[in-house]
């Protein structure tokens, strides 16, 4: 994968949009979102049969717009349906038997710290996310927010390594993580709750661009 395939990193589950979900991603997909995670989260989480409808139906529209369709957690649903990628926290699957069972396929890791961050990498990872950097509300087992320190920290350690911000992050705080070091920004309630989607894609966009 490419660091510019993270600019703009949706992340949703059907508990993160008060419409219809599949047309909330449609528009952010229409305004340039770069890559999507499918994350289904949450006491009404679909499951079975009917996550596998859904998550169907969000690879079918993100293979519409030629952007990569992540999934959360779910390995074995990841290669059931043939998705692009998935993503895994550090209580998830280890990545040595990801990396076997998908091979070819984006695997994306969630680190807080140094170490953890070496072995993804040395793993086979083919990105990290780092977060929370602020306060968020959609996830309410998260960690404390980080602030950017250990973002920056990760990239002067590894300055050719894509890496993607994660938690609270806003059109109004995006640019400090950008210049920490990130190469884009992953978001659920700033897109999910935006009132002008397009509008909120595009000034994410123009950011990661002004300090490439
Ligand atoms: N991992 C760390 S924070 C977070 C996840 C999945 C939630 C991000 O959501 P928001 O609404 O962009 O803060
Ligand atoms: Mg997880």
């Amino acid at each position: 994968m490419k660091r510019t395939d993270l600019a703009v990193y949706f992340i949703m589950g059907t508990a993160n949009c008060t419409s219809d979900p599949l047309i909330v991603l449609e528009e952010s997909l229409k305004a340039g979102i770069t890559i999507f995670q499918l994350r289904e989260k949450g006491e009404h989480a679909l499951k079975g049969q009917e996550l596998e409808h859904f998550a169907i139906a969000c690879q079918t529209l993100c293979k519409q717009y030629h952007v990569p369709f992540i999934v959360n957690d779910d390995v074995d649903l990841a290669s059931k349906i043939d998705a692009d990628g998935v993503h895994v926290g550090q209580d998830d699957r280890a990545l040595e038997e990801i990396r076997t069972k998908f091979k070819g396929k984006i695997v994306g890791v969630s680190v807080h710290a140094r170490e953890e961050m070496m072995k993804a990498v040395e793993g086979g990872a083919d990105y990290v996310g780092i977060g929370p950097i602020y306060q968020t509300k959609s996830k309410p087992d998260a960690k404390k927010p980080a602030g950017v320190t250990f973002l920056h920290q990760a990239r002067i350690m590894y300055p050719e390594f894509p890496v993607v911000a994660i938690g609270g992050i806003t059109e109004q705080n995006a640019s400090e993580v950008v210049q920490a070091g990130a190469d884009g920004v992953a978001v659920i309630s700033a897109i999910c709750e935006s009132p002008n989607i397009p509008a909120t894609v595009q000034s994410f966009h123009s950011l990661s661009q002004d300090f490439k």
